[in-house]
């Protein structure tokens, strides 16, 4: 019985790759240092699957950025204007597809490629994009090199390649469908593959998570093209086809009938496929996903193998995450500081290998060979469902007498605007930001300080408190008319609450990509969430007490702590959703008790919990949307709830964020030029929007008469009373330098509006 893993992180137990990377960005190292830190990286992987029992070890899941990237780079789709010319992919031109090339060198600079999310994960790739004539060929046999390199060290290893079809449906084709591409992109496979096979490879593994998607008949189509192509250029060479993140659904007969040597199934995101162990033709051996690849649980692992047991029978198979394990963090041992019991109930990827080598030995030898793993993996699983601290009976009382009422305001938007007008007595246009100003070096290095003991809570408390006066002044000097504290006090939008929660942990080396060299270290929800206290008031009420302008209140909102966490598996999301909202809605509550006039609730992840397949949408936004309305629903018509979403596209979920019911969203729109409110003008948005009018991913600072413009072209399309000014998204990456200038010409911009606008609108 073979144990695979699909994919192992990259980035280093102590994050060496991005040390590497960073360094060499900044000009300290040179391309030789970065290379052998890589091959360090590649060379403890396959060693630390080895060691850990893994005998199917996989070789160019390492990347330097982004496989996505990789691929695009090893066909040869390279955007004119990064300037190829043929020949080698120098590194300049790989990091300048990701991070583009800055104005100084280039007049103008030149664009990096998109970035966005793979599938529903947190992980960011790059976006290929094609030209009309795109052509193809093999660029980069980086595939190849890193077999032979894990041969040379003495490993067997089986290649991962981005299968064709997934490739190209992830990618960007102006104006045509990216799959009629495929005939140009199919010789370049098969010939990875063919000298895969003529380096003595046996087995490569094609990843096509497409599979999870909705696909049409092209689709279909395209995988027998090239799985037929696979099959026809390379007969010798084994095809293990591997999707991920959900069920075949409308696809597996398709899948099914592929001509493939190997399927993996995720069993973990989709258990109902279990009986393919005996439906799948006889001679395919299965893959079998059972271990969570995309979160930190231990696995039941008696409860796998009663599972299994009945069904795998004489069928080859091999026991594997459920995914890639990119997405989870490297190893539990480096966790000192966890809560002990919390701790038993975690695996992270170095622990998942653990349970698969355990599995694969109680099927070889018997379950007696591993009683006491087994053993244990059985009182983790108890010990965690029994725990006081997972089950608060005061938690489960209050999410089971939530109803409908607790989940709208109790009157409709035209009400609460006039109490609010009355109450804020805002002008038209009236301006603000997002809520976080810049993060310095001071902020930083004081919350370090404070955090190691460094620096006594009465300092760091009397420095925090110096920046929001700060903040607060400066704001209303410049005519900032609803001002916000700056959110000096907070490390992570999400991090800052959850360490106030009761039910969340934190890691200490928990990182995961994020994108790049850009690592996130997300949460874990294990138990009932509750607020013991409240989390923002004393620093917002603090801010509101200087000055006589509406203070904004600053929240992440419940769907946006729930997405960017490792969440329980013993409650469905929705429920853990609804714990988080309560506990929300106390401080929103409390909020207003302080005298905050307006309250803003964050879900920048909103749009990204969406479901793979379209059939599962409204499910998910009924709970979404509720949850929202439970978090902000507590106040009086008089408090004005915001919310603010990033890059999002809105047209398909526009019914959703109307039902949010906020009195006042704020959105991105200045890259695409007040094109992203369209979905909003089309749907007859009621409540009032602040369209973002200042990019704040670019150091530029816009001059008045463009953000006029941008204004100009929203009272075109939305009432004046509807208008806020505000920028794109928080400021806390910016510099001071950058965001003084550009907030006195939003100001400026907002006064052009309004002195040009007849009183009575
Ligand atoms: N917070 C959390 N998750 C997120 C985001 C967030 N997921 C989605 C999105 N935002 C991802 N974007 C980023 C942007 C920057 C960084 C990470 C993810 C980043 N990370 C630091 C680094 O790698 O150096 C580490 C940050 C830290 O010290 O915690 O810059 O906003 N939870
Ligand atoms: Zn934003």
């Amino acid at each position: 019985f073979s144990v695979a893993s699909l994919g192992t992180p990259r980035i280093g137990p102590r994050r060496e790759l991005k040390a590497a990377l960073e360094s060499y960005w900044a000009g300290r190292s040179d391309a030789t240092a970065l290379t052998e830190t890589a091959a360090g990286l590649r060379a403890a992987n396959w060693a630390r699957q080895r060691s850990r029992g893994v005998t199917v070890i996989p070789s160019n899941d390492f990347s330097l950025y982004d496989h996505v990237l990789d691929t695009s780079v090893m066909v040869g789709a390279i955007p004119e204007r990064f300037g190829w010319s043929g020949g080698r992919v120098e590194l300049e031109t790989y990091f300048a597809m990701a991070r583009g090339r800055e104005g100084q060198a280039v007049a103008g600079g030149v664009a990096a490629l998109e970035m966005t999310k793979w599938f529903d994960t947190n992980y960011h790739y790059m976006v290929p994009e094609f030209a009309p004539d795109q052509s193809f060929s093999l660029v980069s046999e980086k595939p190849i090199a890193e077999y032979l390199e894990a041969k040379v060290l003495g490993y067997e290893t089986r290649p991962v390649l981005l299968g064709p079809v997934t490739y190209l449906l992830l990618g960007k084709a102006a104006g045509m469908d990216p799959l009629t591409l495929l005939p140009g992109l199919l010789p370049v496979y098969e010939e990875v593959l063919r000298r895969l096979a003529a380096a003595g490879a046996q087995w490569v593994q094609i990843d096509e998570p497409c599979l999870a998607l909705d696909l049409d008949v092209r689709a279909h189509d395209a995988l027998r093209q090239a799985t037929a192509a696979f099959a026809r250029t390379a007969p010798g060479l084994k095809v293990m086809l591997a999707s991920y993140f959900g069920p075949f659904g409308g696809n597996e007969a398709t899948v099914l009938d592929l001509p493939v040597a190997g399927l993996h199934l995720d069993l973990v995101r989709a258990p109902e496929q279990l009986p393919l162990l005996r439906e799948a033709p006889r001679g395919l051996t299965l893959s079998l996903g059972v271990v969570d690849g995309r979160n930190i649980w231990r696995t039941d692992l008696s409860a796998v193998l009663d599972r299994l047991m009945p069904l795998v029978g004489a069928r080859k198979v091999e026991f594997a995450p459920s995914c890639s394990m990119l997405h989870v963090p490297i190893d539990l041992d480096l966790e000192t500081d966890l809560d002990p019991d919390v701790a038993a109930w975690l695996a992270f990827s170095v622990q998942k290998m653990d349970e698969l080598a355990t599995i694969a030995t109680a099927f070889a030898k018997g379950r007696e060979r591993v009683a006491d793993a087994l053993a244990a993996s059985n009182q983790a699983v108890r010990t965690r469902y029994a725990s006081a601290k997972v089950n608060d009976p005061a938690v489960r009382r209050r999410t089971a007498s939530v109803d409908a009422a607790m989940c709208r305001r109790p009157s409709p938007f035209e009400v609460r605007r006039r109490a609010q007008q009355e109450r804020l007595g805002l002008p038209l246009y009236p301006t603000t930001t997002i809520g976080s100003f810049p993060q310095t070096s001071e902020v930083r290095k004081a919350r370090s300080a404070h955090a190691k003991g460094a620096m006594s809570d009465v300092d760091y408390d009397a420095f925090i408190a110096g920046e929001i006066e700060a903040a607060v002044r400066w704001q209303e000097e410049i005519g900032i008319d609803m001002p916000v504290h700056g959110e000096f006090e907070r490390n992570d939008m999400v991090q800052y609450f959850g360490e106030q929660l009761a039910g969340y942990a934190f890691t200490r080396h928990g990182w995961v990509q994020s994108y790049g060299s850009r690592y996130v270290r997300p949460p874990i929800i294990f138990g009932d969430v509750s607020r013991p206290a409240p989390m923002t008031v004393r620093w917002s009420a603090h801010a509101q007490s200087l000055t006589r302008r509406p203070m904004k209140g600053m929240l992440t909102g419940p769907v946006t702590m729930l997405q960017w966490s490792f969440v329980r598996d013993d409650l469905p999301r929705a429920e853990v959703c609804r714990q988080i909202a309560l506990a929300l809605r106390d401080e929103v509550v409390d909020l207003e008790a302080a005298g905050l006039a307006a309250i803003q609730v964050d879900e920048p992840a909103f749009r990204e919990g969406l479901p793979l397949r379209k059939a599962d949408w409204a499910a998910y936004l009924d709970w979404a949307v509720e949850c929202f309305g439970l978090a902000t629903s507590g106040v009086a018509d008089t408090t004005q709830i915001h919310t603010h979403m990033c890059y999002s596209e809105f047209n398909d979920i526009i019914e959703s964020i109307g039902a949010m019911d906020a009195d006042v969203i704020s959105i991105e729109t200045s890259r695409s030029r007040m094109e992203l409110l369209e979905a909003f003008v089309s749907y007859r948005y009621p409540n009032e929007i602040g369209p973002g009018v200042y990019d704040i991913h670019s150091p530029r600072v816009p001059p008045v008469g463009e953000m006029v413009r941008l204004l100009q072209k929203a009272a075109q399309r939305l009432a004046p009373w509807q208008i806020w000014v505000n920028p794109d998204c928080g400021l806390k990456t910016r510099r001071w330098e950058e965001v003084r200038p550009a907030l006195l010409n939003m100001v400026a911009a907002a006064r052009r509006m309004r002195a040009a606008t007849p009183e009575t609108e």
